[in-house]
């Protein structure tokens, strides 16, 4: 009998709308289906979603390690999940009493490219719960820079481009062709329909190849670009005057003595130090601007966005700028025309791409892993994200706004977590405005916990998914703290390298084995009005059981059954869809997903200002400056090269793959069998390298073996490879790549864990010097 179940897949941030087909029990294929908002079509991994489900490796039974750590064979023995939970909640709760709760550690995989999606507010809970402030996922590799850097300036997440409404759009270092279909398609309609593009990607991949302005960017001189842009823009009057004078910080003065915002407590004795000045130009005088109001206390005349003035205060006269003033000047400084040697661009496109978003506005962004990889990444969102405030764009229609979702009762329970706990997190003390105020820690922090006790041992983790050794730098740190551990459970739907010394695993059920719920598709206000409890499609395979169920149980042995409504995960739901007036009932009713009846509120900003300590866009932030960073980017314009490396080095997602995941599955390895790197044909010329050579890459810190491809978008001087291989495809018979060593296929060796972003501890997985060479002997593993 043939069953067509309605849902979406979960396997990536698309989340595009499918039919599942289900034969006499059997999930047989995956289709798309066109109703849905976001189910125009679906990609090859979905199609292979059969091969996930059925797959021989899959895990299906806990299991309990039985030799020592570092033993080749861990000889694993299937064990209850009663005896596996009561193990996992007696050792960590000891160890929790021994070391304090800091010193168990969480790990979960990513969101944006697993279904851990349904669960990850989950997982955040149940650290909070157990009073461990110290989760570590991909944050600083992929989200930071681009959701908490317009959180910083605009005090809203990076809004969703709105493609319908917009005259040029511009794709950052994001390539929604491969990762995220839905907001391609989105993309294609509103090319048809006459919109601009302009792409910023050292490939010309996915849309890049008919952008209006395609800019060739150098890996990781994304930051200067933006600066070298917005110059342009400013030295043409090509920006919103009037919408950067009324609705940033830019018309307020800064002291030159000591760079901070100049208030009423400069100018008076027992004046509010909340309260910034502007300059009054039509009566010539300074005016004060009122926070709590977010208007200036004098209405009457014009307020000067630009200069510099001397102001009488009660430390005598100072000298001071408009921080619209210290932006431009800033921004001045990245616009020589040595900046063509940096960033790849030349004044001429500089200049048309300028204009271009002049011309075609409004204009709307959007950015991702391409501008997340290096040392200077979040200094790079920023610096986007003040580029975009010029255009006067943001929350208008067309521009980036926040479409009305759903609502959710929030359950990720950062109120479970006292303040002394959370003063705990690995790396907030030396990354203040990092991942650390969200209980977020970087893998390099918690390798050195675990490793050297610094600043305290983290002695057990618990790990829902994420494969640190192949997706984070440096895998023979992550190896080595990974083998110390002295207790460390990972859930997993297959067994992967980073829990190969393990304690005890977990197996997990994919999502067409369990329901999730999902609130808002994001593409568009139709898609971000959608709400859908997908439904489970087919039985979990053996014993495993979804990631929220294990949350849930965990919780009860470990004695936090209250936090987790008593491991009644109905009365969990109900409780999440509360706010969103949908019943769970209406869900269960309406597998399709129901559309809830709200529209768009454009320039929500005029009624309530920004939520930011200004109330306004911070184009100049003095809590980067309270920090110890510059209020304003700053870049490193980076040195001569090195001879000894002479190659730049970045890395890039293939659609067939998620991250380290699914190369065992036949339909996806079929169609892309081997890591390739893309290299320009003439640098291969001059190393001697043909097309499909097996090379090996080398940086300062390791090597890797790949094979070569043509790629003549690239500059030569540049190479873009792929990342995540270790996997073997059984049924193909191609064996699986070393993870370390001279055979070894990780992209991630190359990477160190040394060199960091200040504020994000951001790596340079796309900033890397290299070489490469032919391989002498051809041996890597087919
Ligand atoms: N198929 C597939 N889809 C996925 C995922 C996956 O692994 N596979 N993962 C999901 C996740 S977790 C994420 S975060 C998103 C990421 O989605 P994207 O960010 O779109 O992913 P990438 O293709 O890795 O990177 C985008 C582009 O950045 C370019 N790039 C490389 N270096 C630089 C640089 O220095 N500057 C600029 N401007 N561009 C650069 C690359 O050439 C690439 O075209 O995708 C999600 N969707
Ligand atoms: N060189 C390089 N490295 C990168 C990147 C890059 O562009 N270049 N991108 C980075 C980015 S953006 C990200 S987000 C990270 C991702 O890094 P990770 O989170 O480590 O991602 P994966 O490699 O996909 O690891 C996923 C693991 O989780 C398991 N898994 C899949 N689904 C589920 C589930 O529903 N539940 C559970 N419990 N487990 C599941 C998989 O089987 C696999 O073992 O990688 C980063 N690493
Ligand atoms: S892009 Fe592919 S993997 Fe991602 S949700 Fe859509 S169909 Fe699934
Ligand atoms: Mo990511």
């Amino acid at each position: 009998m043939e069953e067509r179940v309605p849902g979406y897949c979960a396997l990536c941030i698309s989340h595009c709308g499918c039919t599942s087909i289900v034969e006499d029990g059997r999930l047989t294929a995956v289709e798309p289906d066109p109703a849905h908002p976001t189910g125009s079509a679906i990609c090859i991994k979905a199609m292979a979603a059969p091969d996930l489900v059925y797959s021989s490796e899959r895990l299906t039974s806990p299991l309990r390690r039985t030799t020592p750590k570092g033993d080749d064979n861990p000889n694993w023995e299937a064990i209850s999940w009663d005896e596996a939970l009561t193990e996992i909640s007696s050792r960590v709760n000891a160890q929790a009493a021994a070391d304090g709760p800091e010193s168990v550690a969480f790990s979960v995989t990513t969101p944006s490219g697993t279904a851990i999606a349904d669960s990850f507010p989950w997982v955040n809970r149940l650290a909070h719960a157990f009073g461990s402030p110290n989760t570590v996922f991909a944050t600083e590799n992929c989200n930071w820079h681009k959701d908490f850097m317009p959180q910083h300036t605009f005090g809203t997440p990076l809004g969703m481009p709105d493609y319908e409404l917009s005259g040029c759009i511009l794709l950052w270092g994001f390539n929604p062709s491969t990762s995220w279909l839905a907001q391609a398609r989105a993309i294609k309609t509103a090319r048809k329909n006459g919109t601009k593009l302009i792409v910023v990607d050292p490939r010309s991949a996915g849309f890049g190849k008919g952008a209006d302005q395609w800019l060739r960017v150098r890996p990781g001189s994304d930051g200067i670009l933006a600066m070298a842009l917005a110059s342009m823009l400013i030295e043409n009057g090509w920006f919103d005057r009037e919408f950067i004078r009324d609705w940033s910080n830019g018309p307020f003065l800064i002291r030159d003595d000591n760079d901070r915002f100049l208030t009423e407590a400069d100018l008076i004795a027992g004046g509010s130090a909340e309260s910034y000045v502007a300059w009054n130009s039509t009566l010539d005088r300074p005016v004060l601007y009122d926070t709590e109001s977010a208007t200036y206390r004098d209405p009457e005349g014009r307020i000067g966005l630009s200069g510099n003035h001397t102001i009488a205060t009660i430390h005598g006269e100072l000298h001071c700028r408009t921080a619209f003033q210290r932006y431009s000047e800033t921004c001045r400084e990245y616009s020589g025309p040595e900046i063509e040697t940096v960033t790849g661009v030349s004044p001429t496109q500089l200049y048309e791409t300028a204009k271009l978003i002049h011309q075609y506005g409004p204009l709307s962004y959007y950015t991702w892993t391409g501008t997340a990889q290096n040392t200077q990444a979040t200094q790079t969102g920023r610096a986007m994200a003040l580029l975009y405030a010029l255009t006067g764009a943001l929350d208008a229609a067309g521009g980036n706004t926040q479409f009305e979702r759903p609502q959710l009762n929030n359950v990720f329970g950062h109120e479970l977590l006292s303040e002394t706990q959370r003063g705990k997190t690995l790396g907030l003390d030396e990354r203040p405005l990092g991942p650390g105020t969200m209980g977020w820690i970087s893998s390099r922090d918690l390798y050195s916990a675990i490793s050297d006790g610094s600043p305290y041992p983290v002695k057990a983790l618990i790990s829902f998914g994420a494969n640190p050794l192949l997706t984070k730098p440096a895998p023979h740190a992550a190896d080595a703290a990974l083998r110390k551990l002295d207790f460390h459970v990972h859930c997993d739907l297959f067994m992967n390298p980073s829990a190969a010394n393990a304690d005890i695993v977990l197996p997990v059920c994919s999502a067409w084995e369990r329901e999730g719920l999902n609130a808002g598709f994001q593409i568009s206000q139709q898609a971000e009005a959608y709400i859908q409890l997908r439904p489970a499609v087919v039985e979990p395979r053996g014993d495993s059981r979804s990631d929220e169920w294990i949350v849930f149980e965990l919780a009860k042995h470990l004695g936090l059954g209250e936090q987790f409504f008593n491991g009644d995960h109905e009365a969990a739901l109900r409780h999440q869809l509360e706010p969103s007036g949908v019943t769970l009932e209406a869900l269960r009713e309406a597998p399709r997903g129901i559309p809830l009846p709200l529209r768009t509120h454009y320039r929500k900003y005029r009624h309530q200002g920004f939520n930011t300590p200004s109330r306004r866009i911070e184009l100049y932030s003095q809590v980067f400056l309270d920090s110890g960073y510059p209020p304003l980017p700053e870049f490193i314009v980076e040195p001569a090269k090195n001879s000894y490396y002479p190659l730049l080095l970045t890395s890039a997602k293939t659609v067939q793959y998620c991250h380290s995941q699914q190369r065992n599955l036949p339909l996806l390895r079929k169609s892309m069998p081997r890591p390739l790197i893309d290299i320009h044909p003439n640098t291969a010329n001059v190393f001697g390298i043909a097309e499909h050579d097996e090379v090996v890459v080398t940086t300062d810190e390791g090597v890797m073996n790949a094979e070569a491809r043509f790629n003549s978008s690239l500059a030569p001087d540049v190479l873009c490879s792929q990342y995540g291989w270790w996997q073997a495809c059984n049924q193909l018979g191609i064996k699986g790549y070393a993870i370390e060593g001279r055979e070894n296929g990780n992209y991630n060796n190359l990477i160190s864990d040394k060199r960091i972003d200040p504020i994000s501890s951001s790596n340079t997985l796309r900033h890397s010097y290299c070489k490469i060479k032919r391989r002498a002997e051809a041996t890597t593993p087919q």
